[in-house]
């Protein structure tokens, strides 16, 4: 089951200055930020809310670390804005499994590491009426073993 808005991926060219809008703007503070090489991006994460499956919602804001990333090829052709969404769920590789099985192209045979510990994989956009989906199992909270 998915049972929350994890996130929104929002693409941008300089992330200490997107971070400051949020918080100049809406009043939003980081909430956690780190370098996710194997994604290539640099990445705040901003908490709206707590959410009732005991996750919370966040903006991820995301700054390409290298010219060949995903983000740096996205932003090159679309500019900044949203880039994906994601959903959470307590359990990453069962909902994966699922899907694929619709149809839907899992990009991840696996599912890999991202923001915080989390457990994520993506769905083709292409599948997705155009809109880029990451399933995210979150730690610990979800996942005290992981
Ligand atoms: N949203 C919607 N459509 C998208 C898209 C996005 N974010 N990224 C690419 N597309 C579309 C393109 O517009 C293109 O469509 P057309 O053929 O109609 O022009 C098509 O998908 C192929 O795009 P591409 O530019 O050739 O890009 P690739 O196929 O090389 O890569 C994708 C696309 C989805 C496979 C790749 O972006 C990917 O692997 N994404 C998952 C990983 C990721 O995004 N990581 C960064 C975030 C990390 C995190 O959230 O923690
Ligand atoms: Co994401």
């Amino acid at each position: 089951m998915l049972t929350r808005i994890d996130h929104i991926g929002i693409a941008c060219r300089d992330l200490d200055a997107t971070v400051e809008f949020y918080r100049a703007t809406y009043g939003f503070e980081v909430f956690h930020s780190e370098v996710n090489e194997e994604q290539g991006v640099r990445e705040a994460m901003l908490k709206i809310n707590e959410t009732s499956d005991g996750g919370a919602s966040y903006l991820q804001l995301l700054e390409p670390t290298r010219e060949d990333s995903t983000v740096a090829k996205w932003l090159a052709k679309n500019g900044e804005g949203v880039h994906h969404i994601a959903f959470g769920t307590a359990d990453v590789d069962a909902e994966a499994a699922a899907i694929g099985d619709k149809g839907v192209r899992v990009l991840y045979e696996e599912p890999r590491r991202g923001s915080m510990g989390s457990r994520i994989t993506f769905l083709h956009p292409k599948d997705c009426h155009g809109v880029l989906t990451e399933l995210v199992t979150s730690a610990p909270v979800e996942s005290p073993e992981h």
